[in-house]
């Protein structure tokens, strides 16, 4: 550990990393970081407020000249090197993950493996970057579209994926030539500042990627009211981005977000029904269903309803709950009390609401387990589309079995959501897969898989409440982060009048001017 924050790292108290220098907190707190398998504890935050905030923009404003004009495919060799180490490390990596959030091993080398591959990704943008040329209404004139940065932008991560999610902020927005201030989750603050030093190693100049470690009330908040940060990118909760997208609007800037999902799979009566139920496990149960892409409703043909249920039951039963580092745990722990607390007071409700619990529905405190945050993998049946259970996002090991009689039906429930991140179907039949992926109304549709697994080089988002439009990762993830500039070159060495001198459109009427070769 004490070797990825470099030797200057004033452990156990981890501070912010501001311009190549950590910086104590100027609020004077701290909070602890809790291992949520062992209930250990692995140090103190020292809490950063406003004044990092303020001096974190201006080291990033300070550096954007230089970093602007290093050429994109040098910044994309910075990337490339950073993957390189990311795959160095990728296991020490995962195991500061698993200790930190919870994370099982084999999931977390996952989260590692997708940070290396977003940079990967993102350092041969750094040749391609393409903008467009098109021609000229004028003779004489050229036209194209390039690619230009936006300045200092500010990163707010959420801890489910602590690698992963804030790469596919960073890649974009360092190859476009942007400099960086990234407020990560207070959960997660070790992989955050050991990501950050792996791509200072790898060659970013000091201040180009600043890390601020405070909580969202006063850190987050500040970077979004600061004035000198044009682009706000989010990922969380759907309340909280809210929240930001006002305040953002209030002071016209750029925001991105990537909010909840009340992802769902949709199994027909002609499914394979062994793939359904080893899919639905792995995304329903995978990462202690703390994805945003998790399912977390199964609408299930009634044909099919009794034994996918029992098959479902017996398999979640068996998953085992334990220490993320040990290689044979399915589930680890949720991240927090807070989240156990939360995803507790959901079973409470789908009792009250009359949904019948099927497994799961506790908290598991056997064994190892004693003192961590472990909860039974959770399953829901009977029901109803419009029980809370089945609308709101619990991010945590609980899916709930809606039945259904048809496919348009499972497709009415699915699009039924104030979410639309990922849903999946299962079905032998071409026709209803093809029908599902035209109508399924959400940013990501799978076809006999489940809803986690999206790749970086697509893009990766939501409809409806789970976001504002952008995409991440892919190219898409480009828009966010740069402006368009549009380039004309007149090389006719006199006036040209665009609209004005329609004499070189032969057969327009309008203005004669003296255009060579054209008699018209
Ligand atoms: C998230 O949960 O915020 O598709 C991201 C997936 C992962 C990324 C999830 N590749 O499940």
């Amino acid at each position: 550990m004490a070797d990825y924050l470099g030797p200057a790292m004033p452990e156990p108290v981890l501070s912010s990393y501001i311009a190549g220098r950590w910086v104590e907190g100027s609020t004077g707190e701290l909070y602890p970081d809790i291992n949520p398998a062992t209930g250990e504890l692995l140090g103190h935050v020292s809490v950063a407020g406003g004044a990092e905030v303020d001096q974190a923009v201006e080291a990033a404003q300070e550096a954007f000249a230089g970093w602007r004009s290093v050429p994109a495919p040098r910044r994309g060799e910075i990337l490339s090197r950073a993957a390189q180490l990311l795959a160095e490390r990728k296991e020490a990596l995962a195991r500061l993950m698993a200790e930190e959030m919870g994370k099982v091993l084999l999931e977390a080398r996952g989260d590692v493996q997708e940070a290396i591959d977003e940079f990967a990704y993102m350092a041969g943008e750094g040749r391609r970057m393409f903008g467009f040329t098109t021609p000229s209404e004028m003779p004489d004139k050229f036209a194209c579209c390039v690619r230009d940065p936006v300045g200092v932008v500010g990163l707010i991560t959420p801890w489910n994926f602590p690698a992963a999610v804030p790469s596919w902020k960073l890649g974009p927005a360092l190859i476009a030539g942007n400099t960086v201030v990234w407020k990560p989750a207070e959960d997660t603050p070790r992989v955050s500042l050991a990501l950050a030093l792996i791509l200072e190693e790898a060659g970013l100049p000091p201040g180009v990627l600043n890390v601020v470690l405070g909580t969202g009330p006063r850190a987050g908040a500040a970077l979004v009211e600061h004035p000198g940060v044009r682009v706000i990118a989010f990922t969380g909760s759907t309340e909280t981005g809210t929240r930001i997208a006002a305040e953002a609007a209030r002071r016209g800037k750029r925001v991105l977000l990537e909010m909840g999902g009340k992802n769902a799979i949709a199994v027909m009566d002609d499914a394979d029904l062994d793939l359904a139920v080893e899919g639905i496990l792995w995304s329903a149960f995978g990462t202690t269903g703390q994805r945003c892409t998790s399912a977390s409703r199964l609408i299930v043909h009634r044909r099919v309803l009794e034994e996918l249920t029992e098959r479902l039951v017996e398999r979640a039963q068996k998953l085992r709950l334990g220490n993320p580092l040990a290689d044979d745990t399915d589930v680890g722990p949720v991240a927090s009390r807070r989240q156990l607390d939360r995803v507790h007071r959901y079973t409470e409700l789908g009792l009250a609401e009359g949904a019948r619990l099927l497994c799961g529905g506790e908290m598991y405190r056997e064994g190892e387990c004693a003192r961590g945050f472990f909860y039974r993998p959770t399953l829901f049946g009977d029901v109803r589309p419009g029980m809370r259970v089945a609308r709101e996002e619990i991010f945590g090991p609980t899916a709930v079995i809606v039945p259904c009689d048809s496919l348009e039906e499972a497709i009415r429930i699915n699009n039924d959501s104030a979410y639309g991140l990922s849903s999946g179907i299962y079905t032998r039949d071409v026709n209803r897969a093809m029908r599902a992926a035209r109508d399924m109304t959400s940013g990501i549709v799978y076809i006999n898989h489940g809803t986690t697994g999206a790749e970086v080089h697509l893009p990766f988002g939501g409809t409806r409440s789970t976001g504002n439009g952008h995409r991440e990762a892919a190219v898409q993830a480009l828009d966010g982060f740069t402006e368009w500039k549009t380039i004309y070159v007149d090389y006719s060495g006199r006036l040209q009048r665009a609209q004005i001198d329609t004499a070189s459109a032969p057969g327009r009427p309008g203005t004669s001017r003296d255009v060579p070769g054209y008699t018209g």
